[in-house]
């Protein structure tokens, strides 16, 4: 077969896309990794702007397959900027000879399975190749959510959208700048622009709890406790439901007397960063424990931000706390104490136009150098929908989704053999912390590949059956808690409004891992194996 045949072909290079070539070249397989940037790193490529880091602590929030790695490597903050990071993963790939598949500047456009060779025809903007299983890691959150506001073509100024901040610095200094979103991306950039533009104008639509990330510098002392006890703490992380080094406290918000939650509270604040949310076990389960939380936060927020005007519009109302993610950054809130900032309400005046200065909302026209959307990202099945991916009958994944994106496991679709989605629609992805869901997805898929070479299975294919009732049993788990009051990105809803498909597996990752364990050991419940037909070439040759 020509070089242009693979035995498997991921998109995607980045945590999960690097992890997944990993894997595939330790079994011995042909892979080529194809990267639609001119850089690793995925998201992380991408999602440059100023303040930019992660949420949760670095120590978790990196690859646990390398245990040598885990002790050599030095995190300088208990949050990693986007540029350590980016380090991070870079040295990943130059430590495991990773570059070497991977082809850059590469943008997948199609891929449409052959019936007849049981191979995938991917087609490319550099060229045409073959494989026999194609790996999508083309991530939850990358592809770019542009606000459809007229007029962005006429802005005499400079619009920009955080996750695809340029390359070369953004000279911010003295300029009047506008931030659409207070997302996690809002709220970590409006701080930093605060500190050197002229004035920012953040337009707000709903208010998101934020929760102090209590970020510093890395401590030598509480690097050396990690590094002592990595392992275990690799482990733990791998077992808790959320993904991070902490476990949900048993405890019942609403059965605490309010002294005690008061108590557990605080401590959580002052501590626990994105692990607030572990707080109470019941606070994403009942509408009296999450009000607690609210009212908790709602006090906070009015205790950091001066004027009672703006605190109020930053208190938010619409949502129970966490059924949208929440931010976590230290200092939005305070920032609003500047002479610089203000907050626009665009639930009151909402934004018709970008103009050639700036934009009009339905009561004011606003001046602005830089406009930059904080808008956020076309989750979970964005980059999957912008690729013409064929099926089985010549039927588009698009068209497969039409009433709602179903999938078994989050891992791979009925009619659609060989194809595996990494913390795809159906996985618990973004609802834990996402590298912990990527090497468990990683390593679940390789095993499969393994299964496959060693039964001489040629081709797998999720059931129907299994993957309706993974998309019905994901809906009831979500249904059974308060996430689905939220209008948020964790819901697709089709055109019509009729069909309401909730993405993320809301069971937690231990849950999730003991059923995806317990399917592999069962023979792949749920998957039909086929073996190779007399007409296959054998891959690879
Ligand atoms: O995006 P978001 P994000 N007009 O979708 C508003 C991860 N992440 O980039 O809520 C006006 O959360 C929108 O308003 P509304 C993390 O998982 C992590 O901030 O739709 N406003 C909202 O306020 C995170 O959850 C890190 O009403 C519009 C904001 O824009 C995920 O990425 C850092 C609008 C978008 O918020 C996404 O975060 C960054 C419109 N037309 C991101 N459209 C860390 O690790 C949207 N909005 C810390």
């Amino acid at each position: 077969m020509s070089d242009q045949h693979h035995d498997v072909v991921i998109v995607g290079g980045g945590l999960a896309g690097l992890y997944m070539l990993h894997r595939v070249r330790r079994l011995g397989l042909s892979v080529v990794l194809l990267e639609a940037g001119d850089g690793i790193g995925g998201v992380w490529h991408f999602n440059r702007y100023p303040g930019a880091r992660c949420d949760v602590e670095s120590v978790d929030y990196s690859y646990s397959f390398d245990p040598e790695l885990d002790q050599e490597w030095h995190w300088t903050e208990r949050y990693a900027s986007q540029p350590e990071i980016l380090s991070y993963i870079e040295h990943v790939a130059d430590r495991h000879g990773l570059r070497e598949d991977v082809r850059l500047n590469t943008r997948v456009e199609a891929c449409t399975f052959d019936e007849d060779t049981g191979h995938w025809s991917v087609r490319t903007d550099g060229g045409d190749l073959t494989a026999r299983f194609c790996v999508m890691a083309t991530g939850a959150l990358s592809v770019p959510r542009i606000p459809d506001v007229p007029g962005t073509d006429d802005f005499r100024g400079r619009l920009l959208h955080t996750a695809s901040w340029p390359r070369e610095p953004v000279d911010l200094a003295g300029k009047r700048v506008a931030v659409v979103g207070t997302g996690s991306s809002g709220t970590q950039i409006v701080p930093e622009l605060a500190a050197v533009a002229e004035h920012v104008t953040v337009f707000q639509r709903t208010p998101n709890f934020t929760v102090p990330a209590q970020h510093r510098p890395m401590d030598p002392e509480y690097e050396r406790e990690v590094k002592s006890s990595y392992p275990d703490r690799r482990t733990l992380t791998r077992t808790t439901a959320s993904g991070l080094s902490m476990d949900t406290n048993r405890e019942s918000a609403e059965d605490a007397d309010p002294e005690r939650r008061r108590a557990v509270y605080e401590e959580q604040w002052r501590t626990a960063g994105f692990g607030f949310i572990l707080a109470f076990q019941d606070l994403l389960l009942t509408r009296a424990a999450n009000d607690t939380a609210v009212d908790f936060i709602h006090g906070k927020i009015a205790e950091q931000v001066e004027d009672p005007a703006t605190a109020a519009l930053l208190q938010p109302t619409d949502h129970p706390f966490g059924t949208k993610r929440p931010c976590v950054a230290s200092t939005f809130y305070a920032t609003f104490n500047r002479d610089n900032v203000t907050l626009e309400d665009l639930r009151r005046a909402p934004i018709e136009a970008v103009t050639e200065t700036g934009l009009r909302t339905c009561e004011a026209e606003h001046a602005f150098d830089v406009i930059v959307f904080a808008t956020g990202f076309d989750a979970i099945t964005g980059a999957l929908d912008r690729i013409e991916i064929r099926g089985r009958g010549g039927e588009t994944l698009r068209e497969h989704w039409a009433d709602g994106p179903g999938s078994y496991l989050g891992l791979a679709v009925a009619g659609f053999p060989n194809l595996l989605t990494i913390a795809g629609p159906g996985s618990p992805s973004v609802l834990s912390n996402v590298v912990v869901s990527i090497e468990q997805h990683v390593e679940w898929i390789a095993g499969l590949l393994e299964h496959m070479d060693a039964t001489g299975a040629a081709t797998f294919e999720a059931e129907q059956d299994a993957e309706d009732a993974w998309v019905a049993h994901v809906n009831a788990l979500a249904d059974a808690t308060l996430y689905p009051v939220a209008n948020s990105w964790y819901v697709r809803t089709d055109p019509t409004g009729e069909h309401r498909v909730f993405m993320p597996y809301p069971g937690g990752n231990r849950r999730y891992r003991r059923r995806c364990d317990e399917i592999a050991a069962g023979g792949y419940e749920g998957f039909v194996l086929r073996p190779a037909r007399e007409s296959l070439t054998p891959s690879g040759d």
